[in-house]
């Protein structure tokens, strides 16, 4: 594929009016006539011809103006229709016929059938699948859709919009016709017909309208949409309280499949879900399963203003809608949810995907310049580092100007295709700040490195903070302007206040956020009494790495005493993160791993501290993971010896803490009485974080296989599960408990992907072994994505000393996965592969094979688009 450039873009030649289409469903060869109206463009070429997209198309009909057109007047090719001679001013009518093959796309892009189901995938450029078409985000019109399908076994016929109509329309077939006046661009196009059940409810929204509202599941699923539903309405609600957004059409609709390539899609009107992100009760859900279906409900849900009615101008913008929209399902969630606690998970996530992106191969600012398949750039730098953009707009403008802001966002650009530099405009028009700076933001990859020193003049009472800034190069950018970076902060005394300054020097200081601006920046603060601990940014106000060489004790005194609780999580990761980089390099090199003393001190005291909430008790509990500390250690990473380091730290923690965790073990069990709130979530996370130091400290798998038996909901019995395979991969207990999970789940797939995602994160170099043989299972599914991450992807992102394996074995096995899933599903083969991004992070065996194994994939013989471009860049 050839490379797009934003500096490429401009506008259409001809725009598009309206869009009338007619299906007639088949399975293997359904009939779509695509009427389109447009006119020229004011200012265009008289002469430019009309130039459609297609993907895999052939033309079976053309007609202008409902009348014959001639040959020679145009060109179709599988990837284009290109028609000359068109009017100069006057509207006119094209008529498009395609024969497309839902039964044999694999690919899951355009129109396609899962279980039996007809649905539909466009974004991004799946549309042009169907027919030929302006298959852009700039070009929006209102739809008409008209969908004729077998009567029996297509009970549901869905599209955007507004129905409008339908009943018998010939023997034994039935139509229904579908208008949604918004306009909208092709990829929210969506059409869903099938046997399914539905779940309906109703929303009455701000202004007193009522909205219907309509979940579609396979029959015998529908007791399984209740908390879906639920989030749905509470979403609906926020979107109104907090951003003043209101619904905009009579009918919403949510519809879950199982084969699906990522999370959910917000075509306008009719969400389509990977049933994953739907369906949930406490037998089959886990509270992590909750909290995502309410935060994806919740992300499809907002896209309908950001994205849906205010869209992207071209794929260049896509943090424009997905930043935005992640920040605001983020902050949902902070508001249904302990706030702190969300952005901690936030954080480690941020951490654990993001920060490797940006510092390896694959990085790219977070408004891209160029692509190659924009199916690849749907990543966390655009979603996660996008949304951390937004967030730190808000942090500097505050909450009155960030709503003003986006106001006037929401004002000015209602129904049109808008660009990152039309929202930072209304933030600055709003403010009256000058954001020029801060867009660097958008433009400059890599994660940002701050390092700080200190001193305090005693006599003088004043204070120095020393910043330098650092951005790494990244590929194709090789120097960086200095960054506009918010730091909330505070100065903690030794009695427990915090200092007030009576001047601060250096920095601009807003509040509590402290502005860097340039390169090196000191910062004075006068009028401080005693040598104060400082605690910076505070809530993660910006996602930047910090190395500030703080006592342990420093961060200890953070830890247990900071205001703000993120702070003291982040605090205690700085008292943990050195010594398991400390205790890696040991396990490699030889010596005795000594721990901290402090470490386990801090992680007891805060863990017992029963005036904290329980899931942020968990959060200490968990460590640092075997990848932050790769991510810490930076470069020449031995996985194993990672392990074996963290193991040590962990046997320390394990056996200094016994009594407490047993005693956490003890007192947080709510059996008998699930609720997938916060709250009741929390003591089954602090409960499972302590069962898990129990099974080190106890060193039998007793408790474990107990806590199996008894579990009375999926949380636990998942955990109960993790602990004995992961501790205990060969006691006969866990293979007892493994086959009556497997027996107990095998007819529901969602809850044996996580039997499968269990078995494939067991440590250590058997585990390629184990998922071989379990790709051969009967409950494997190599077309079902869900199932081909659950197994495939979760080995390779998710099991470091089981994928990482010193003879290059796990590698080699990617490379074939990914040489035979990509003819059947590119995307799902390009995501998968991109766990390989930190490969150049490894020590050097390690990095031969991966090289290796990278180099065999691009000497494949044919490649997908999706996988030559993710692995092109990685061999750069
Ligand atoms: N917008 C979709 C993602 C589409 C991915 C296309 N390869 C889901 C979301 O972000 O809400
Ligand atoms: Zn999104």
């Amino acid at each position: 594929g050839r490379i797009i450039h934003l500096a490429d873009y401009r506008p259409t030649d001809f725009v598009l009016e309206r869009v009338d289409l007619t299906f007639e469903l088949d399975p293997t060869n359904t009939k779509v006539d695509a009427r389109l109206i447009f006119h020229r463009r004011e200012g265009a070429d008289p002469g430019a011809p009309l130039v459609l997209d297609g993907d895999e198309l052939s033309l079976s009909g053309l007609l202008f103006d409902q009348g014959e057109i001639p040959a020679s007047q145009y060109d179709a090719t599988p990837e284009s229709l290109t028609i000359r001679d068109l009017p100069a001013q006057t509207p006119f009518e094209i008529t498009i016929t395609t024969f497309i093959n839902p039964e044999a796309n694999t690919q899951l892009m355009g129109l396609y059938r899962t279980n039996g189901i007809y649905c539909t995938q466009c974004e991004a450029e799946g549309f042009r699948r169907i027919t030929y078409f302006p298959d852009r985000p700039d070009v929006l019109a209102p739809y008409t859709i008209t969908i004729i399908a077998d009567k029996a076994a297509n009970p549901v016929l869905l599209s955007n919009g507004n129905f409008l109509g339908g009943g018998g329309y010939d023997e034994g077939r039935a139509f229904a016709a579908w208008f949604d006046p918004h306009p909208k661009p092709s990829y929210l196009f969506a059409l869903v017909a099938g046997d399914l059940g539905v779940v309906e409810d109703t929303f009455t929204t701000m202004s007193g309208r009522e909205v219907a509202l309509k979940i579609y599941v396979e029959h015998g699923k529908e007791a399984r949409v209740g908390y879906a539903m639920d989030a749905l309405k509470r979403s609906m609600k926020w979107d109104e309280e907090v951003f003043g957004r209101e619904y905009d059409l009579d009918i919403f609709m949510i519809v879950a499949v199982s084969d699906f390539n990522m999370g959910a899609m917000e075509n306008k009107g009719l969400n389509v879900f990977n049933d994953k992100y739907v369906l949930a009760d406490p037998e089959i859900a886990t509270d992590a399963d909750y909290a995502n279906i309410e935060a994806i409900i919740a992300h499809e849900y907002f896209h309908n203003w950001t994205g849906n009615r205010i869209t992207c101008r071209d794929w260049f913008q896509l943090c424009l809608k997905e930043g935005l929209t992640v920040y605001r399902d983020h902050e949902f969630s902070a508001d249904q949810r302990s706030r702190a606690v969300k952005r901690i998970a936030e954080v480690r996530h941020l951490k654990s995907e993001q920060f490797p992106e940006d510092a390896g191969p694959l990085a790219h600012p977070v408004r891209p310049t160029k692509y190659r398949e924009i199916n690849n750039f749907y990543t966390t730098t655009v979603y996660e580092k996008g949304s951390e953009v937004t967030r730190m707009i808000a942090t500097i403008l505050g909450p009155q100007l960030f709503k003003a802001g986006m106001d006037l966002y929401f004002e000015r650009h209602d129904g049109e295709a808008a660009t990152i530099e039309d929202f930072v405009k209304c933030f600055e028009d709003a403010s009256g700040r000058d954001l020029t700076q801060f867009s660097l933001w958008y433009h400059q990859a890599g994660t940002p490195l701050v390092s700080v020193s200190s001193a305090f003049d005693q006599p003088k009472g004043v204070f120095t903070l020393s910043f330098e800034q650092l951005v790494p190069p990244t590929p194709g950018q090789s120097a960086k302007e200095p960054m506009h970076i918010p730091l909330r902060f505070g100065l903690l005394l030794p009695d427990g206040t915090e200092a007030k300054p009576t001047a601060i020097e250096g920095a601009e200081v807003t509040g509590d956020v402290l502005h860097l601006t340039r390169r090196n920046q000191v910062v004075t603060f006068s009028g401080i009494a005693g040598r104060p601990v400082v605690t910076l940014n505070r809530g993660f106000s910006a996602p930047v790495n910090v190395h500030f060489e703080q006592a342990p004790a420093d961060l200890a005194h953070i830890a247990r005493h900071d205001a703000d609780l993120f702070a003291r999580w982040q605090a205690f990761s700085d008292i943990a993160l050195p010594n398991l980089v400390e205790a890696a390099r040991k396990a490699r090199d030889g010596g005795e791993i000594t721990v901290d003393p402090l470490l386990a001190e801090t992680l007891i005291a805060v863990a017992g501290d029963e005036t904290l909430e329980p899931a942020f008790r968990a959060q200490i509990l968990a460590l640092p993971s075997e990848a932050d500390v790769a991510r810490e250690h930076g470069s020449n990473n031995d996985p194993d010896a990672i392990r074996a380091g963290r193991e040590a730290v962990l046997s320390v923690v394990a056996h200094q803490g016994a009594a407490l965790f047993a005693a956490l073990f003890d007192r947080n069990h709510t059996r008998g009485s699930f609720t997938p709130d916060a709250a009741s979530a929390g003591k089954r996370t602090l409960r499972n974080a302590a069962l898990g130091y129990l099974a080190i400290a106890e060193g039998t798998p007793e408790r474990a296989a107990k806590a199996f038996a008894t579990a009375d909901n999926m949380t636990d019995l998942s955990a109960a599960l993790t602990v004995l395979a992961h501790r205990f991969p060969e006691a006969p207990e866990t293979e007892a408990a493994l086959e009556s999970f497997r027996a107990r789940f095998a007819e529901n797939p969602l809850v044996i992907d996580k039997w499968f995602a269990i078995q494939a994160t067991i440590p250590g170099s058997g585990a390629l072994a184990r998922v071989e043989r379990l790709m051969e299972s009967p409950l494997f599914n190599g077309s079902n994505p869900n199932r081909v991450r659950a197994l495939v992807g979760t080995f390779a992102f998710s099991n470091p000393t089981g994928f990482n394996r010193p003879d290059g074995e796990g590698y080699r096995f990617l490379a074939s996965q990914i040489l035979e899933i990509d003819p059947k599903n590119p995307q799902l083969a390009a995501r998968i592969l991109t766990s390989m991004r930190s490969w150049r992070a490894l020590e050097e065996v390690r990095a031969e094979h991966a090289l290796n194994a990278l180099r065999r994939i691009a000497g494949a013989e044919k490649l997908s688009a999706d996988v030559s471009d993710i692995v092109e860049r990685m061999l750069n």
